[in-house]
């Protein structure tokens, strides 16, 4: 099978967990990167031994000798770069948030669209193993007719020191961290017809929210809550655990602190260690997430060979980005907030 030769633009701080996981991925190898950056570009370019280097998109894909592009960069270039690729035709991935606006988002997933190239979305959360842990105990039916759930993510840990841009944006919690519990629940409980949501900020040296509730209606009839704050002070500290409470008609679902899995159905309690595995290159607690990086990324790959739609494309994450306007909106009104404003 042909090996997919990639290029990745955006040498920042999470790129380096994507370089590492494009190692790992079977059947796929980087060719090329891009950052405007040029020490950033030096930096990953000699950890990585990649000796064809732009500082130039443009550059980049008039170049060309790559198969498909890993957009790795911070959200306001997303539009233009995806725009970019659509136009030579080469089939990309974009790291999340999609975009800054539901428009922009549109914009993007139409041009890919219009050029018939794939268009994945780096969200990665519904990746990690616990949560797909969750998804096939839930799917197994021992719990039952699910009819409510909790994904819950609350820490203080100083995501600003290696993220700096975090502090400074309007928005900031559910665009950046609880659009990912958003999207576990779409993931777990299905599209959602409305959010009813509250935020605070607690930092006051940020500009944006750091804490956020979500009510959501499900269309199933399942109501869920998503909370999400990095202002919570724990004595044990979970970033960057994902934490989930599901009840069904037969029982009940806990993801818990620790990775410990528990379902609790007629048969009794099975308590499950559903740790992430530690990768070579990974380091707690980022374990967890830099997992999911190598899964995500082996699932592209899996598509692009297959022609299948991934799971998370640019249609899909449409409806995921429109539970974050919706959230927004509903904030800031005091409503709930039909999501099909926004699709
Ligand atoms: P960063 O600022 O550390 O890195 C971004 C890099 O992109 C910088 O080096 C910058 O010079 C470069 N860049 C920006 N615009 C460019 C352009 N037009 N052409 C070439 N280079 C350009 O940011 P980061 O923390 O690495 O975040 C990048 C993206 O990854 C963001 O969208 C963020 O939300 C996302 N992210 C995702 C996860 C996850 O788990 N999925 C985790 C962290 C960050
Ligand atoms: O996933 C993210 O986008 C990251 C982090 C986990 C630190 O919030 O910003």
């Amino acid at each position: 099978m042909a090996i997919q030769k990639g290029a990745l633009i955006g040498c920042g701080f999470f790129a380096v967990n994507q370089m590492h996981g494009w190692r790992d991925t079977e059947g796929a190898r980087i060719v090329a990167i891009c950052d405007r950056d040029p020490a950033r570009l030096r930096a990953v370019g000699d950890e990585f031994g990649i000796t064809r280097r732009y500082t130039s998109a443009e550059d980049l894909f008039a170049d060309g000798g790559f198969d498909f592009v890993d957009i790795a960069t911070t959200v306001r270039s997303h539009r233009p770069l995806v725009e970019l690729a659509a136009r030579y035709g080469i089939p990309t991935i974009c790291q999340k948030p999609i975009a800054p606006t539901m428009e922009d988002a549109k914009a993007m997933v139409a041009a890919c669209a219009e050029a018939g190239v794939p268009l994945m979305v780096h969200e990665n959360f519904r990746w990690q193993s616990p949560i797909r842990a969750a998804k096939a105990a839930i799917d197994s039916g021992a719990i039952g007719e699910v009819f409510w759930g909790r994904v819950s993510f609350r820490s203080a840990y100083d995501v600003y020191s290696g993220q700096p841009y975090l502090a400074t944006g309007k928005r900031f919690i559910i665009e950046d961290l609880g659009i990912h519990a958003l999207d576990i629940a779409r993931y777990l409980f299905g599209d959602v017809a409305s959010v009813t949501a509250r935020t605070r900020r607690v930092n006051s040296r940020i500009v944006g929210e750091d804490v956020a509730t979500m009510m959501l209606d499900h269309r199933r009839g399942i109501t869920s809550v998503v909370d999400c704050s990095y202002a919570t002070r724990l004595p044990v500290e979970p970033f960057p655990e994902t934490l989930l409470e599901v009840d069904g008609s037969k029982g009940t679902l806990r993801l818990s602190q620790g990775y410990r899995l528990h379902v609790h159905s007629r048969d009794g309690t099975e308590v499950t260690d559903v740790e992430p595995r530690l990768l070579p290159w990974a380091s707690p607690p980022w374990h967890n997430i830099q997992e999911s990086v190598s899964l995500i990324q082996q699932h592209w790959v899996d598509c692009l060979r297959a022609g299948r739609e991934p799971d998370t494309s640019g249609r899909d994450n449409l409806k995921t980005f429109a539970l974050v306007e919706a959230s927004y909106r509903s904030a800031a009104k005091g409503k709930t907030v039909p999501v099909e404003e926004f699709l």
